[in-house]
């Protein structure tokens, strides 16, 4: 049923629901069957709020599942390759990471955070569950500071991501001049298996790919050690959005920590939230009205208004003096397209409504900016991208993005994070 149109908010919420089942493993949630065969961190997550509504343990423990791969150093890997399964490049071998159970080396939008407050706060708060979220809670504390500790050696208040996957909006056009700069000249031949699953135009190019390899490669060679990695890699690019995203999060577990009894983790996320924040405005375009990424290797902004620089709105403070004009550039974007915020500038040459993160619209994107639109005192904008998020839906079932202009479901398709939103975006019109 994953194209077929879905007339009413029961049809939606039941698609959703029989698809969660459908990619269910167990005690983890692979993201769509073929193209993704394994767990994923910040779907598995964001998967959990969809689980919520119908098994509140099954939720805690989708995210259990992924922490138990947390590195010692604090990192909670990309992907967590359960079961071997040789339909997806890069697997295990090119990673190489030596871990028992064997996972990613590189990292992903840490959206941990938020969510485990969502279920906390939304949940039954037994005493059981409180020992689990407890956890949960620490394990958040020891990945948001292994952030700040490997991936701002400078002490800037920013973190650096070192590879376009870390970012979740993999090709984005906010990586194009970074990525470029990446040495591939001597990647190991590879064959790709995610055109085999999808059309290639709806995925990123040869040219990135040997990039995104050439990263892997080198990081490899440096035996994932994080404490180097970061100075060792070519790409190193502090991107607006992922920020936002670790700082909405510390927040977030700041309260929780708070709540629960963690006092001295409550003071510790809290601490570094105010201090981000504040940093989070050296990446202010006048020009642009938004946020822009800055690459530390050329030492320059990126010029590219992508969708990251907009999920700042996530962590505005009230009376921010850029808060009017991120809400106006995401109102500007949404009146282009009827199916949900694209993922980047309408008017930029580069923007390709069918190309992963050149254009797309995401639905875990739209659930960030409902979120900042909400906390930002802008409930109608937020509704506006509620609703344009669940046409896409009733006309093209779960896809993995969709095209901004018509809906055209993109992507994989049964897709599982997609579905989590739904249940979301259903909550206030149940
Ligand atoms: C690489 C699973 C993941 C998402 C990412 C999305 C895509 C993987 C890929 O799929 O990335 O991590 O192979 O393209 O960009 O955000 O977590 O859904």
């Amino acid at each position: 049923m994953s194209t077929s149109t879905l007339s009413s908010s029961e049809e939606m919420l039941s698609e959703a629901q029989r698809i969660l089942r459908l990619n269910d493993k167990g005690s983890y949630t692979v993201p769509t069957h073929g193209l993704y065969p394994f767990q994923w961190n910040w779907d598995s997550c964001l998967t959990a709020l969809g689980q919520a509504s119908f098994d509140e343990s099954r939720a805690w423990q989708e995210i259990e599942s992924l922490v138990a791969h947390q590195w010692e150093d604090g990192m909670v890997p990309h992907i967590v390759f359960h079961v071997f399964d040789d339909g997806y490049f890069p697997g295990p071998a090119v990673w190489g990471t030596g871990r028992a159970t064997p996972t990613s080396g590189i990292t992903q939008p840490p959206v941990m955070g938020l969510v485990i407050e969502q279920l906390w706060n939304r949940g039954s708060q037994s005493d059981a569950l409180k020992g689990r979220c407890r956890q949960l809670v620490n394990a958040a504390n020891r990945w948001h500071a292994w952030f700040y500790a490997c991936r701002d050696p400078q002490d800037t208040g920013l973190v650096a991501l070192l590879h376009p996957w870390e970012s979740g909006r993999d090709n984005s056009c906010d990586w194009d001049t970074a990525l470029a700069a990446v040495p591939a000249d001597h990647v190991t031949p590879y064959t790709r298996r995610d055109t085999q699953h999808v059309d290639s135009s709806q995925r990123p190019t040869k040219f990135e790919y040997d990039r995104y390899i050439a990263l892997v490669e080198l990081f490899r060679a440096c035996h994932w050690d994080n404490t180097k990695l970061h100075d060792a890699s070519p790409f190193q690019v502090v991107d607006p959005g992922f920020n936002a995203i670790l700082i909405h999060s510390d927040q977030a577990l700041a309260r929780l920590a708070a709540a629960i009894g963690e006092v001295a983790i409550s003071e510790m996320a809290e601490a570094r939230a105010s201090r981000a924040l504040q940093a989070m405005d050296t990446l202010w375009s006048a020009d642009k009205g938004q946020y822009v990424a800055f690459d530390r290797i050329k030492k320059r902004p990126v010029d590219s208004a992508s969708i990251g620089g907009l999920l700042p709105v996530l962590v505005l403070p009230e009376g921010h003096p850029n808060q009017s004009q991120v809400c106006q550039r995401i109102g500007q974007i949404l009146d282009r397209a009827p199916y949900g915020v694209a993922s980047h500038d309408p008017d930029d040459t580069r923007f390709d409504s069918k190309r992963y993160w050149r254009g797309p619209s995401w639905l875990v994107v739209n659930y960030l900016l409902i979120k900042g639109l909400t906390q930002n005192a802008q409930p109608e904008l937020a509704e506006r991208i509620r609703q344009a998020s669940l046409r896409s839906i009733a006309k093209s079932g779960c896809a993995e993005y969709y095209d901004p202009y018509t809906a055209e479901p993109l992507g994989g398709k049964t897709f599982t994070w997609t579905a989590a939103m739904v249940i979301e975006f259903l909550r206030d019109v149940r």
